[in-house]
């Protein structure tokens, strides 16, 4: 179905002709205005910004792209097409088809997860709130509003399935998204990562490359869900979060760009030295990988998981492209090698496969992450650079599951509290890397021109020319 732009929520679902879920969604939309206005980008309220927004659900003609100013950008709801005859794909419902109900016996489950997942989106727009006041560049400005509009929608694409399908106890979970805040003592962000600070350009770009990642791992996993609308929900939001990783993907390979550069130039690599001149050192990106891929590891949960078994074997949340792998997509008798921490050690065993879906979904995101550093050490290798970065142990800085009790170095050694805390310095970002971060955080809004720290990128938004206005201030 085509996207209807002409009501005051632009959908493709038919919101006209289910006219009490139309109101209920009216009602919450000057609470979630609301809300952008308080938590959303600052300053943002008159500025035209260069964005594209969904035309279509057609995965080859959904951008459009135009200034709009971001209060009048038309957030909606858009799911893929349904899948005609799509069956369950794995679990105890497999090759039963789909639903597009709730059944009653998985309602609580599944509100939960969809409160989970949407709870993350307006979570992420409150962590960087801020940093349009040093954007590097216009370039980078529009992307991080890109993103920001974006994960706005994310969470409408949520509420939807909330108030569609949950009823009363929808709108208050819908109300309930709103009311939290990143970071708040009393009402925090579910998540932990999602509590953390974002407070300059190299932690966002740390995290839409690590933290929207996970975003798409567990989207993919919900994508397969036998609940056909989070399915198409999901699909749809993972056309829009490949952006999100291109950008915290392309952000850090022009910092290394420059660090490289400016390395060669004057022929120094001692950290004091690369950072006289206005660039960020390699041990600091190091140390930012390093906070940012643990912080993003405990999003998967613990490693045993009866919570993630249930999900499974209900037919709630699949595994990542559940229907390319070739098993019998049930798992009750298979199992999967597992890595614990026996109070001492680290140790290589095997588990029920059922019982650690988080541990193999984190697995296949370690794999993704693992390529994007590769080709980020590209960068620094054609630069002839002889260093490169490293992703740190899954058992580093953990605080969720089995290793959360243990000490371990980031190329994976157990070390005593006091051994690991001497060498925290070393492997986490400190006070004086932050502020030396935070040093380079001029704003650069003249078109075509970039901070010091960063290289500009290979080719502009909709290949517009270098020095577009990508955002105009008024
Ligand atoms: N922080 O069996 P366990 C994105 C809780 S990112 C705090 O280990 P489970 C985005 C857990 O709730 C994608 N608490 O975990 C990215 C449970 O509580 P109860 C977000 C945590 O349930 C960037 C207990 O610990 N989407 O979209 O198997 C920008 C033990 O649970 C944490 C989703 O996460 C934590 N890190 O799995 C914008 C998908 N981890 O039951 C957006 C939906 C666990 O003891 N969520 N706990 O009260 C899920 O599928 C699951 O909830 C999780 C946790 C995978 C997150
Ligand atoms: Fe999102
Ligand atoms: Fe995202």
């Amino acid at each position: 179905m085509a996207i209807d732009y002409s009501s005051t929520i632009p959908n493709n679902v038919d919101l006209a002709s289910n006219k009490q879920l139309q109101r209920a969604l009216e009602h919450w939309q000057p609470g979630y205005l609301a809300w952008w206005r308080e938590m959303g980008p600052v300053d943002s309220t008159p500025w035209d910004v260069y964005l594209r927004t969904a035309v279509s659900v057609d995965p080859k003609g959904w951008a459009h792209f135009d200034y709009v100013k971001m209060p009048d950008y038309r957030w909606g709801i858009f799911l893929t097409p349904p899948e005609p005859d799509r069956k369950v794909g794995f679990g105890k419902h497999r090759g039963e088809p789909v639903w597009n109900e709730v059944p009653g016996e998985y309602r609580s489950t599944l509100r939960r997860i969809i409160v989970t997942q949407g709870d993350t989106e307006p979570a992420s727009v409150e962590q960087q709130r801020h940093l349009g006041r040093t954007a590097p560049s216009l370039y980078d400005l529009r992307n991080l509003l890109q993103v920001n509009v974006e994960e706005g929608r994310h969470l409408w694409a949520m509420v939807y399935l909330l108030h569609a399908y949950f009823g009363r106890d929808g709108r208050e979970e819908g109300d309930e998204l709103l009311a939290r805040r990143s970071g708040d003592e009393d009402k925090p962000r579910i998540l932990g990562a999602f509590n953390e600070r974002t407070p300059d350009w190299l932690s966002f770009f740390m995290f839409t490359f690590l933290t929207d990642r996970d975003g798409k791992y567990q989207l993919a996993a919900l994508a397969e869900s036998a609940f056909d609308p989070l399915a198409r929900s999901t699909r749809f939001m993972l056309t829009e979060e490949a952006h999100h990783l291109f950008v915290g993907e392309s952000g850090i390979a022009r910092i290394l760009q420059r660090t490289a550069e400016i390395m060669k130039q004057h022929n120094v690599e001692a950290p004091d030295q690369v950072r006289r001149h206005g660039v960020i050192d390699l041990d600091t990106l190091q140390r930012y990988l390093n906070f940012h891929f643990s912080v993003t590891l405990d999003l998967y949960g613990s490693e045993v998981s009866s919570n993630a078994s249930t999900f499974y074997r209900e037919g709630l949340k699949g595994r990542f492209e559940e229907d390319k792998i070739d098993d019998d997509h049930e798992l009750s008798t298979r199992d999967y090698p597992l890595l614990t921490f026996d109070g001492a050690r680290l140790v290589e065993g095997r588990e029920n496969a059922l019982m650690t879906l988080n541990e193999r979904l984190r697995d296949d995101y370690i794999v993704d992450c693992q390529a994007g550093v590769d080709r980020w050490n590209k960068v620094l290798a054609r630069a002839g650079i002889a260093r490169a970065l490293t992703l740190p142990h899954k058992a580093f800085h953990r605080k969720i599951g089995v290793f959360s009790k243990a000490f371990v170095s980031p190329t994976g050694e157990v070390l005593s509290e006091a051994a690991w805390r001497a060498r925290e310095a070393e492997w986490l970002p400190t006070k004086e890397d932050e502020a030396h971060v935070q040093s380079l955080m001029g704003r650069v809004i003249e078109p075509g021109k970039y901070a010091s720290y960063i290289a500009p990128p290979l080719r502009g938004v909709n290949n517009m020319a270098p020095d577009f206005a990508y955002v105009r201030f008024n």
